[in-house]
């Protein structure tokens, strides 16, 4: 019987290299900006070239399965999660950063089947670091073993989190409220690398112990959860309960007891869901 999850993974691996290509080579010439739900919320022609290709890559080879695409979405395609085999995926995520030559660059391939997540594909591309987990297999960053921090001790941490794409003053506020709290339990330090799915694989790699954000999408989770989970890290909501990958939320950590105290700290504030009805959505 073939292993139709890991021929998958496989050909996850294949597309998000042959992704980080192209975003490189886009690096070395003059691109559009275009925005979407603000002036602060940027798309360019390279984030829509790589999902394009991703997704006929994905239909040529598996017909049936479904795709959830940060940019499909964006054109209006439902984001619904069913129980089909279905890619979730960012194809540039760190959009801002590539924009601007901010050196940190990530393509985020998830795959899940019956709504349970199955394997992560996360390519740092500038880095060339391609982080990689099976569900059951562990993770792997270009083959070496993942394993999050020891540390139980939330004063002897870096917590990792974004300041996002919402202008709102209102949920500034509370954006910084979250981080000023945090900041002050006292923790050694606070990173943000500007794309989620790298900092969810820094916390897979130790180098963090826990990354929180509201306002992330699930393509922008969906493989760093996995990967994250299989170097011995949790994944939970802001509110303390089980993720869901849906709600805008996550808090991803090295373990429960430095998810639990950080959860804590954190100012909620509401985001729609990625299922919402289209007119729902801001
Ligand atoms: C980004 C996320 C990041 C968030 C940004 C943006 P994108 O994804 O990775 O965590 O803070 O606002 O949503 O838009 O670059 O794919």
């Amino acid at each position: 019987m073939p292993d139709l999850w890991q021929e998958a993974m496989d050909h996850a691996v294949v597309l998000a290299r042959k992704s980080g290509e192209i975003v490189r080579e886009a690096l070395q010439n003059e691109m559009k900006v275009m925005c979407k739900s603000s002036s602060v919320d940027l798309v360019t022609k390279t984030d829509q070239k790589v999902e394009q290709l991703i997704i006929a890559s994905v239909k040529d080879k598996f017909p049936t399965h479904s795709f959830i695409g940060e940019e499909s979405v964006a054109a209006g395609q439902p984001c619904i999660l069913s129980d089909n085999p279905t890619w979730i995926v960012d194809p540039v995520d760190g959009t801002t950063n590539f924009v601007h030559g901010y050196p940190f660059i990530a393509i985020s391939i998830g795959f899940a089947a019956d709504k349970q997540l199955e394997f992560g594909v996360v390519y740092s591309c500038l880095e060339d670091k391609m982080y990689t987990a099976r569900k059951g297999k562990g993770a792997f960053c270009n083959g070496q073993p993942l394993q999050v921090s020891d540390q139980t001790d939330i004063n002897q941490s870096i917590i990792a989190t974004e300041f996002g794409s919402n202008r709102d003053p209102e949920v500034v506020d509370k954006i910084f409220s979250s981080m000023r709290k945090v900041l002050c339990l006292p923790i050694h330090g606070m990173r943000g690398a500007g794309t989620a799915a790298t900092n969810m694989c820094l916390v897979a790699a130790g180098s963090a112990e826990a990354y929180y954000e509201i306002g992330i999408h699930c393509w922008d989770i969906a493989a760093g959860a996995v990967i994250v989970s299989e170097a011995g890290g949790v994944l939970m909501d802001v509110g303390g309960g089980p993720l869901d990958m849906m709600s805008r939320r996550v808090v991803a950590a090295n373990n429960k007891t430095i998810a639990q105290r950080l959860i804590k700290e954190i100012e909620a504030y509401p985001a729609t869901r990625d299922d919402a009805p289209i007119d729902s959505k801001e």
